[in-house]
């Protein structure tokens, strides 16, 4: 049975499925939405008691957990995607975790406020003050950036498609890009990978 991920693209499904286009494994997507109510009724939730897209169906493996099943995937493909060591895996683990604890909910903010939500509901001072906290993981990243091309080294890997996921949502500030070039610069070449353009379509699609 073929990899099946459910979610549609304007979701953190876009995580998955930006991983699983770089991965180029096959696939099939059930491009549910979460507001139509399919993500409550008895089968979804018997798959993902939270409610929540994205998750993962793979052969009788039930992964829910947008990072987990990217980690998952890379575990299952292998390849360059996919941590090649210990010392590896501790970056990969490590920035996983630092993006969801520490930047995910402002960067959330910033898109919603800035660019997401209709004009009338954006608070601009709400997206000034979650730039204002994101500025201090962002000047770890920026910093770690100087000695590398990617996150865990001289290639993409997983955890470049976990960070940038969550980092793009704050990608229309404009303070955040000037005051980190290595983030902004790192961020860009992620964002024009085809596999994450790919999506990005899909997502504009409404899939
Ligand atoms: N931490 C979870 C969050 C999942 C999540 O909140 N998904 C949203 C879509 S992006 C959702 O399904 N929301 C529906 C709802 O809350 O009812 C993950 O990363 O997978």
């Amino acid at each position: 049975m073929a990899l099946k991920i459910h979610g549609i693209g304007a979701s953190r499904a876009a995580r998955p499925l930006w991983l699983l286009e770089e991965l180029g494994v096959p696939y099939e997507h059930v491009s549910q939405s979460y507001r139509d109510g399919a993500t409550r009724t008895p089968e979804f939730l018997a798959l993902n008691p939270n409610g929540h897209v994205p998750v993962l169906e793979d052969d009788g493996v039930v992964v829910w957990e947008s990072m987990a099943i990217n980690l998952y995937l890379a575990r299952k493909v292998g390849g360059p995607l996919a941590p090649a060591n210990l010392a590896e895996e501790a970056e990969v683990l490590r920035w996983t975790f630092w993006a969801v604890t520490e930047c995910e909910k402002d960067a959330l903010t910033v898109l919603m406020h800035r660019v997401g939500m209709p004009a009338d509901k954006r608070d601009a001072a709400l997206a000034d003050q979650a730039e204002k906290r994101l500025a201090v993981p962002f000047a770890v990243l920026d910093a770690h950036l100087a000695t590398r091309p990617y996150i865990a080294g001289d290639r993409f890997t997983v955890v470049d498609v976990n960070v940038a996921s969550v980092l793009g949502w704050a990608q229309s500030s404009r303070l955040l890009a000037e005051r980190f070039p290595r983030v902004a610069d790192w961020l860009d070449r992620c964002m024009k990978r085809p596999a994450q353009q790919k999506v990005r379509q899909l997502a504009k699609s409404g899939r």
